[in-house]
């Protein structure tokens, strides 16, 4: 396979400095190599330029943070992933979470500038489901997953043109932290999550199962992989660490199974903080996640 790796160095969508060095840390433990051993063709494009959060004046009239400054790097990342050919598998690198807004927009243009029905696992702690008016935190991290759908700021909910992420397309998993009113809109709007109950319940072959039948009528799927999904112990390095994520096993798991279906087109690693790591270790375990997902069985 051909795949085309990205790095987008936002940090403006959390909470605290740092995700903006994922990039740097996914490619210290060696991304493209790891890749390039399970056979597949590895080019790395850089990275997306975004401004440093010290540069810019932090209160915005929006009320958001950082608003105008996450707008503007989303619009060039979905370009820049959209310009890719669609034989290509994009490994996008965050950044906060913010980065999936462009990310999934971007890879659900490629080769279609209309779009075309795509399919998100959204294997995360959090549901990132917040808009500008259910936010506690006024970070944007915590919102991408309504502005794909169509709802919130009106410039990052059309990133798209007039393409939507459907609902009844997203399937989220890991799942132990929801705001209050994030909640009720979830609920409002039918999206399948599993939570961390349901892995502990039902196991993450069902869940698998499920999801594939799910997403069975999505023409393209996207995982959109956030490190604080996986427990805090597996991945210490992440802003906002929840306890009782998934084990080691149950990540790679996931993405070995995603890999034997086949249908995966694209994918991000998100959230990767290097600042509140320990020698890399948060990096290293993603990128065993990245190689499950692209990789073939081991026997
Ligand atoms: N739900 C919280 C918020 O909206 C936290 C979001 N943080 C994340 N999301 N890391 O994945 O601010
Ligand atoms: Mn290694
Ligand atoms: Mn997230
Ligand atoms: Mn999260």
């Amino acid at each position: 396979m051909n795949i085309s790796i990205l790095g987008i160095p936002m940090d403006l969508g959390a909470g605290r400095r740092g995700v903006d060095m994922g990039p740097s840390a996914l490619r210290n433990a060696r991304l493209a190599a790891h890749l390039r051993d399970l056979g597949h063709n590895v080019t790395d494009l850089g990275d997306v330029a975004v401004p440093i959060p010290e540069t810019l004046d932090k209160h915005q009239a929006s009320g958001l943070v950082f608003l105008e400054q996450i707008q503007q790097a989303s619009r060039v990342t979905a370009q820049r992933v959209a310009a890719l050919p669609p034989d290509v598998f994009p490994l996008t690198m965050g950044g906060d979470h913010s980065i999936s807004m462009g990310t999934v927009t971007g890879n659900a243009l490629r080769g279609h500038p209309e779009g075309v029905r795509t399919g998100v696992i959204w294997v995360d702690a959090h549901t990132d489901y917040n808009t500008p008016d259910t936010s506690p935190s006024g970070n944007i991290h915590g919102m991408p997953v309504a502005h794909l759908t169509g709802q919130g700021d009106p410039v990052l909910s059309s990133l798209g043109g007039s393409w939507r992420l459907r609902p009844e397309d997203i399937v989220m998993i890991g799942i132990r932290s929801v705001d209050r009113m994030e909640r009720d809109l979830l609920r409002e709007a039918g999206i399948q999550a599993y939570t961390m109950k349901d892995v502990d319940q039902l196991g993450m072959t069902r869940i698998h199962a499920e999801t594939m039948e799910r997403l069975s009528g999505v023409e393209r799927l996207h995982v959109s992989f956030d490190a604080d999904a996986l427990d805090p112990s597996v991945a210490p390095g992440v802003g906002t660490p929840v306890a009782g994520g998934l084990t080691y096993r149950e990540g790679h798991l996931l993405m070995e199974l995603l890999s034997e279906s086949g249908r995966v087109t694209s994918m991000d690693i998100v959230e990767v903080n290097p600042i509140l790591d320990t020698h890399n270790q948060t990096a290293e375990v993603m990128v065993g996640m990245a190689a499950s997902l692209l990789g073939q069985r081991i026997l």
